[in-house]
């Protein structure tokens, strides 16, 4: 019954009911659903209609940050039980919220998956000034720089962080890829960023494509 946990899950992620939706991963995990399709039918769509929900001025911050909440727990739970996939090709990633940003729901699953792929990932977490992003980079010898922004405002911080690559002369040293909601491959290409991901499996593809180019 597993369109019927998805709606749970919506449900529960609209509500922004921690405990219910903590349950419902659990119990779709004991039954064999397969985490990545939780998260995808399940819980992103229910944060997603969280958003519009906000957008449209029917549900108020303190409602978003409840479901916000219950979304981070259950995104806990699930990317624990990501299955660890046997590496084909190695790669040593670093992975953070641009500066001004506090949204890492997304680059949290992104970080999940990639560690599952098999990749070394150091995770920067939210609100990342570009410096940490390169002297990060720099420390653990990283082939891939990616960044994620949910928010229009803080888009550009992509950008910056190109030009600061560029003017540190270390721009041909890494590959960079750009996500979350608002970013497009227009947007990569705009900035001269190496890949764009649209989603966290989407993200596995193109590291693994930049890794092999
Ligand atoms: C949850 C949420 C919050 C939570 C965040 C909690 C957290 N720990 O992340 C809280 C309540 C804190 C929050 C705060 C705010 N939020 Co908010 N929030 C959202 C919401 C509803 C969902 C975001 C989310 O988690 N989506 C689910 C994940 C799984 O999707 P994702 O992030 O896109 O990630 C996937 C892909 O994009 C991709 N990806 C993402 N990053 C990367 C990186 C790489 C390298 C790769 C390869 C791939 C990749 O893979 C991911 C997995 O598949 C969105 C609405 C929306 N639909 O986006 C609004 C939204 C982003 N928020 C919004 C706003 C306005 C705010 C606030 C300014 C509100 C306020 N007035 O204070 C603050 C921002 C504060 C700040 N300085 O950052 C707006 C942004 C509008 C805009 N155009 O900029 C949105 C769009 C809501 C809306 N429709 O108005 N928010």
């Amino acid at each position: 019954m597993s369109a019927k946990l998805f709606k749970e899950a919506i449900e529960a992620i609209l509500k922004g009911d921690t405990g219910r939706a903590t349950d419902i991963a659990k119990q779709g995990l004991d039954e064999g659903l397969n985490p990545l399709e939780l998260m995808d039918k399940g819980f992103i769509p229910g944060i997603n209609q969280v958003g519009d929900q906000f957008e449209a001025g029917r549900l108020f911050l303190p409602q978003l940050v409840y479901s916000a909440n219950a979304m981070e727990k259950a995104t806990e739970i699930i990317n624990a039980a990501i299955p660890a996939e046997q590496a084909t090709v190695a790669g040593k990633v670093i992975v953070g919220t641009v500066e001004g940003d506090v949204h890492d729901i997304g680059k949290t699953i992104v970080v999940a998956l990639f560690k599952a792929n098999g990749f070394d990932v150091v995770d920067i977490g939210r609100d990342a000034p570009i410096e940490r992003f390169i002297n990060e980079a720099e420390k653990m010898g990283a082939q891939i720089i990616g960044s994620s922004t949910l928010l229009t405002t803080t888009m550009v911080v992509q950008k910056q962080l190109e030009q600061e690559l560029i003017q540190a002369g270390l721009r041909a040293k890494y590959k960079t890829i750009v996500g979350g909601a608002p970013v497009t491959q227009r947007w990569a290409d705009r900035i001269g960023a190496d890949a764009y991901a649209q989603d966290a499996g989407d993200g596995v593809k193109k590291v693994k494509q930049l890794l092999a180019g």
